[in-house]
């Protein structure tokens, strides 16, 4: 029998909701349990056109909106031989933001129609699962206060919430809604059993094409 591969599990919500936390603890949580599985996040500011895109995320410079779009989307192709490769090998892949926050941020500027946003990731790798951490931008923006980031304020971060509510309709992928109000641990708690049942079904099944 083939060996079982790992499962694709994206965490996904506007800034500040608890993603960056709760990959970390689901990283432990998993190789605790002695699952094999590692943490990508995504802008991968380390490449050559992450640095593009981090800088233009702090403003040292701009950029056309289509073409840093398609940055954040070539920023995950130069991705993909490697998430296939990992997948394959039997580790699960957890997802610090992934096409969803691309076509969400982009699609929340004037101009842009969710449909063009979507073609530039069309048949990446599927995730097997969608963990969205849904909190209001108000609620979240108390845990700290916004950066000086670029998208990094209330009115934008709406936006991109109601943008994830239009891509949250496609039943064709496996969205999970969390209520990421709750504490850390209760959430942690919420997203594990949730992985676990990814896991599982993921084994047996060949990886998807995102959008396709
Ligand atoms: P994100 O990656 O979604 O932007 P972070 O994980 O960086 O969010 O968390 C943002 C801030 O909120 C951090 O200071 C973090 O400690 C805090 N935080 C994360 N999860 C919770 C939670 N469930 N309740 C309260 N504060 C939280
Ligand atoms: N972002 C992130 C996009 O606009 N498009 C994308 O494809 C991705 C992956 O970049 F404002 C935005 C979302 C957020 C910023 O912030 C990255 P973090 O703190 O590195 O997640
Ligand atoms: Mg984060």
């Amino acid at each position: 029998m083939a060996a079982k591969r790992g499962a694709l599990i994206v965490l996904e919500g506007v800034d500040r909701v608890g993603k960056s936390t709760q990959c970390k603890r689901l990283l432990e949580a998993l190789r605790q349990r002695g699952r094999a599985a590692e943490l990508m996040s995504f802008p991968d500011r380390r490449t050559e056109i992450g640095q593009l895109i981090s800088s233009y995320l702090q403003k040292k410079h701009n950029l056309n909106d289509c073409a840093v779009h398609l940055l954040f989307a070539a920023n995950r192709w130069e991705q993909v031989s490697l998430i296939r490769e990992k997948l394959q090998n039997g580790i699960t892949l957890i997802v610090d933001r992934y096409a969803f926050s691309g076509v969400a941020f982009t699609s929340a500027k004037s101009g842009f129609n969710l449909e063009w946003c979507k073609q530039a990731d069309v048949g990446l790798p599927k995730p097997d699962v969608i963990l969205f951490l849904n909190l209001e931008p108000s609620a979240a923006m108390k845990r700290g206060g916004f950066g000086t980031e670029r998208y990094e304020n209330l009115h934008f971060q709406e936006l991109v919430l109601q943008r994830f509510g239009e891509l949250m309709k496609d039943e064709s992928l496996n969205w999970k809604v969390l209520d990421a109000s709750q504490s850390i641990e209760v959430l942690h708690q919420e997203i594990i059993s949730n992985v676990e049942n990814a896991i599982e079904k993921a084994m047996d099944q060949p990886i998807g094409e995102l959008w396709n």
